[in-house]
């Protein structure tokens, strides 16, 4: 990480009412740290956008496992993909659903795909993937 830089910056008063609202839920106590925090994401988003930065993606996605036609589409994409899974955990939630969790990782542009196909499949309940990448943010 590189040194510290002080920059000034001048914002609308609304603006700066809700953004300190927005650090108290978040329970942020130094303005900087949470500015540093939101232009991270920027850049990770961007990055991802880009499609060829080694990115990490996590998946997860509730279904019900009594659809075995299902069961058995999840577990052929990733062994179809079985360079880009590098874990998964799976998690009998009640008498009817799994939850998974699964860890992506890869070209961005891929690992979106390949979550994107996961989280669409037809009988997924609930999904959403979140991603990371090193390179904008160390
Ligand atoms: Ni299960």
């Amino acid at each position: 990480m590189s040194g510290m830089t002080r920059f000034g910056m001048s914002m609308e008063e609304d603006l700066l009412d809700k953004f300190e609202r927005y650090m108290k839920r978040k329970g942020y106590t130094n303005r900087s740290e949470a500015i540093r925090d939101l232009i991270r994401d920027a850049l990770v988003k961007d990055e991802w956008d880009g499609g060829e930065a080694d990115s990490i993606g996590t998946v997860t996605i509730v279904y019900d496992h009594h659809s075995r036609e299902l069961s058995s589409k999840l577990t052929h994409s990733q062994h179809q993909n079985i360079g880009q899974v590098v874990a998964a955990m799976h998690v009998h939630v009640d008498a009817h659903h799994c939850l998974e969790a699964l860890i992506l990782r890869g070209k961005g542009r891929d690992v979106k795909t390949l979550g994107d196909h996961i989280v669409g499949t037809k009988g997924v309940v609930h999904g959403q993937m979140t991603f990371t990448t090193l390179e904008a943010i160390v």
